[in-house]
């Protein structure tokens, strides 16, 4: 394989970093104090804002609290997790949703939290999963992944964003390219989709057809456009062919203007969704050129311009977000990749290659001033993202901005080959950035976004009602349906499972249709089964339902998986598993004897101890 130089800048210029400490052994007691007094979440304080870190590779979102770093939660979306007894069996509902839309792992970079009048709703957070082609939505009442869609014609599901103000839509950029026409001749030319969602249906649709592999997505404030980075323009096939012409481009969707197309039919229909292309309707999509393979693309939060990341050039390229014309190129350093802001006029802008965060002044910049530049300041090592607290957003808080390192080098104590991501808080609130702060995580956050604890803490649900789908307490049952069919209506009530035991046979296919019956939060329970790879988890008022085989003869001892209460060891039951041709009834296990004699080494059986 042959070694890029970008591969090879990176290595040196961390090697040569490897000694920074921004707070470490030199700084002085008093800074180490200031920066831990801002940090510092006392037991039993809350965190200001909830973090949403996508959790890349494992397929889920990382919860965390800010300014302690504290993980409060790990939503799983795209793999199984029997921590929260999530799509563990074959049989589960939502482990056939995922089997059927990709497979049982994701990718997951980008976090979009939906929007109403142009703040956060606190209804929704979408995340893409970039390896199969599908977006999430999570429901943040209940902190749950609620829908998960694979997206039509599109391959490598990369940037996402909603339309803003009312998240009308959900953007989603295809980064793999695929042979035009869909295989039906062969060779075509390769082309990518931006594809727009109805946020509650989870339904493609259009999507555009957009030479480059499509990176990062943003929109602009006002609904109009959507911006996606195009950095494969050569349409090449390999890296070599990737990296030729000197500009690629920033990809601009007006997308009023496409769905008018729509509405006139003017789409080619696969698979379902209608196709525009820009070559057939003109005036629907703009392509802006920026430097060579660009990266990051965000929007500044009055809305005025947006700004995309060289990666191969040391710039950022300023874009007027309304006329769509470059207004400014500075050069802030080297492998600029994403761009977030605060609520005075500045950017940040994450360096990969020189492993820092610039802070520079948009205004300055765009009238070309020379002290454009603020401040500069180490992060460790190699950042991707960085993400101010509200940066995203029209209203930046212009406190926190949270550094996502790819690697943490000495960091930590070393844990063989493979060491965590490094995330970095860095206090902005001054002319000058502070690192204050830094935390591990299992890979690998691409990117984050904050919201106020204050807006969710009325949306996240307090008190459950059991569903419409519910067993209801008294209505429990075993049924048999059929000659090989069971059905068990159960329900969880601290702490026992009712019915207590299941009598079937071997051969027999047996649904637990199981209602946790529980009204007050964090009454979680269980239910493991053992040998049948089943382990569920219902919150209160959740119901889910899931058949599995018998299997072999045996009692097996269904228990609770989530400590629940004092007698939360003994909430257990037993799915007793006769032979075909048995002809015990389980009141006969019942009534079965305990063996007498067995004694506890040194508990004398007759109770004659003096
Ligand atoms: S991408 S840094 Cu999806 Cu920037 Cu990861
Ligand atoms: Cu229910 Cu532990
Ligand atoms: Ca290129």
């Amino acid at each position: 394989m042959k070694r890029h130089p970008f591969a090879l800048i990176a290595v040196t210029v961390v090697a040569t970093l490897g000694a920074v400490h921004t707070l470490g052994c030199g700084a002085s007691r008093s800074a180490r104090a200031l920066a831990a007094e801002k940090v510092y979440v006392a037991p039993g304080e809350l965190d200001k804002y909830y973090g949403f870190l996508s959790g890349g590779q494992s397929g889920s979102v990382f919860v965390i609290g800010i300014p302690s770093g504290r993980l409060i939660r790990e939503i799983p979306v795209f793999e199984p997790r029997a921590a929260y007894g999530y799509a563990v069996n074959e049989n589960d509902p939502r482990r056939q949703e995922l089997v059927e839309t990709g497979g049982l792992w994701g990718d997951s970079h980008h976090p979009a939290p939906s929007e109403t009048h142009g703040v956060y709703d606190g209804k929704y957070l979408f995340i893409n999963d970039l390896a199969n082609g599908r977006v999430a939505r999570i429901r943040l009442d209940y902190f749950e992944a609620d829908k998960i869609v694979k997206i039509p014609n599109l391959q490598g599901a990369h940037g996402i964003a909603v339309v803003s103000p009312d998240t009308h839509l959900l953007v989603v950029n295809g980064e793999f390219e695929q042979p035009t026409d869909g295989m039906v001749t062969n060779p075509a030319p390769y082309t990518s989709v931006v594809a727009f969602l109805d946020p509650e249906s989870m339904e493609t649709k259009f999507e555009v057809r957009v030479a480059g592999n499509l990176d990062i997505a943003d929109t602009s404030k006002d609904g109009r456009y959507s911006f996606s980075t195009s950095y494969n323009l050569e349409q090449g096939k390999d890296l070599d062919q990737m990296i030729q012409f000197d500009r690629d481009a920033v990809v601009a969707v007006d997308i009023p203007a496409a769905e008018a197309a729509v509405a006139a039919g003017k789409g080619h229909v696969r698979n379902g969704v209608p196709i525009l292309d820009p070559t057939e309707t003109p005036g629907i999509v703009t392509m802006i050129p920026v430097p060579k393979n660009p990266h990051g693309v965000n929007v500044t939060p009055d809305g005025r311009y947006v700004i995309a990341a060289g990666k191969l050039s040391p710039t950022v390229t300023i874009i007027d977000a309304h006329t769509l014309k470059i207004v400014a190129e500075p050069e802030v350093g080297l492998g600029p990749l994403h761009t977030t802001f605060d609520d005075r006029g500045n950017a940040f802008t994450s360096l990969f290659l020189d492993s820092q965060v610039v802070k520079w002044n948009i205004d300055k910049a765009v009238k070309g001033a020379p002290d454009y530049i603020v401040d500069r300041i180490n992060v460790h090592y190699n950042i991707g993202h960085l993400q101010a607290v509200g940066g995203e957003t029209m209203h930046p808080y212009g406190d926190f901005l949270l550094a996502l390192n790819k690697l943490s080098k000495d960091q930590y104590l070393p844990v063989g080959p493979d060491m965590p991501e490094n995330q970095e808080l860095i206090d902005i609130s001054g002319q000058k950035m502070k690192m204050l702060a830094s935390f591990p995580t299992p890979p690998e956050p691409h990117d984050a976004v904050f919201m106020t604890a204050a807006l969710l803490k009325p949306l996240v649900h307090q008190v459950f009602a059991p569903g419409a789908d519910a067993v209801a307490e008294g209505k429990e049952s075993v049924v048999r349906s059929g000659p090989h069919e069971v059905t068990v209506n159960m329900t969880l009530l601290r702490s026992a499972y009712t019915p207590d035991h299941v009598d079937v046979r071997e051969g027999d296919r047996v649904t637990f249709h199981i209602t946790n019956v529980e009204t007050i939060r964090d009454m979680i329970h269980g239910f493991a089964l053992p040998d049948h790879n089943l382990n569920i988890s219902l919150a209160p008022g959740f119901t889910k339902t899931i058949t599995v085989d018998a299997g072999k003869p045996g009692v097996y001892w269904y228990y609770c998986t989530n400590f629940c209460s004092a007698l939360h060891l003994e909430m257990r039951g037993r799915m007793v598993v006769q032979p075909q041709d048995s002809t015990v009834a389980i009141a006969d296990w019942h009534a079965s004897q305990n063996t007498k004699g067995l004694v506890v080494p040194g508990v004398p059986s007759t109770g004659a101890a003096k």
